[in-house]
């Protein structure tokens, strides 16, 4: 039986190759788009290309394992264990050259659906400032970061006084965000500021890492959430992934302990 620090390796290892992959393709786009095409396409084809390379990698180490990916679709599992990846999480982002894009990879324990997954092991590595978040079920969560060193994540004990700082999203269809940002007007009275990083794993491992105090956005995919989510509940923070009716968005929460309820009941209302 495969240990979830054994998981948590392998994605690393795989999730490093692919960032350097990402950032690689990133910097060749730059001169490409400039002469050629459009950088959308450039970034197309990277998020494509980063994805063989990661599904490709998982099947030579893990055959009969399943796999949900954002750019190839799912394959099932044989062996009860599901990858679930997003190759270039904030994609908008690498496009612009904002250096806040992550590759994000989670193993989990039954099929890609988070509402009866077991995650037992994820990795977020944003190549762009060298920052890899990690977690494996029941062994906690740490950050490997060229800024900050390593070290053990922990989110805040206490509300902060001042306010929250929370951090959320606005999906791609622009008929949601009027939706977005009246809900948007209820949380304000609880928050001191916003975040909009762009990229939701690294909106949650913000929030295991203490640089959020909450994160919350409708609309998610399994494979934007999926390492983000163990990261943060191994960070000591609460997490909830409440399917969304008759909309189909779910609504994504994440925050301090001290936080959770009232903003769970904010976003219920
Ligand atoms: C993105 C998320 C972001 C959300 C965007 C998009 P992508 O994922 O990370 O939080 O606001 O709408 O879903 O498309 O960059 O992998």
């Amino acid at each position: 039986m495969t240990t979830p620090l054994e998981l948590q390796s392998l994605a690393v290892e795989i999730a490093r190759e692919a960032g350097e992959l990402a950032a690689h393709r990133r910097r060749e786009g730059v001169n490409i788009a400039a002469t050629k095409s459009a950088l959308a396409d450039i970034v197309t084809e990277a998020d494509r290309e980063v994805e063989e390379l990661v599904r490709r990698r998982l099947h030579e180490a893990r055959p009969g394992d399943g796999f949900l990916g954002e750019e190839s679709g799912g394959a099932d599992s044989e062996t009860g264990l599901t990858w679930v990846v997003d190759p270039i999480d904030g994609t908008v982002n690498y496009a612009y050259g904002i250096p806040a894009y992550a590759v994000s990879i989670a193993a989990v324990q039954g099929s890609a659906d988070p509402a009866t997954w077991q995650a037992l092991a994820g990795a977020v590595f944003n190549p762009a400032i060298d920052e890899l978040f990690v977690a494996a079920h029941g062994e906690g969560a740490r950050l490997v970061s060229s800024i900050e060193g390593e070290r053990a994540l922990r989110v805040a004990a206490e509300a902060p006084a001042a306010g929250a700082l929370v951090g959320t999203g606005f999906g791609y269809d622009p008929a949601t965000h009027a939706a977005a940002l009246d809900q948007l007007a209820t949380v304000m009275p609880i928050a001191r500021d916003l975040r909009r990083i762009g990229a939701a794993s690294l909106d949650l491992t913000a929030v295991a890492a203490g640089r959020l105090d909450a994160y919350y956005e409708r609309g998610l995919h399994p494979w934007d959430m999926a390492a983000g989510s163990l990261i943060v509940a191994e960070a000591g923070g609460r997490f909830a992934w409440i399917p969304g009716h008759p909309s189909g968005r779910a609504m994504t929460i994440a925050a301090t302990p001290a936080l959770f309820p009232r903003l769970s009941e904010i976003l219920s209302a």
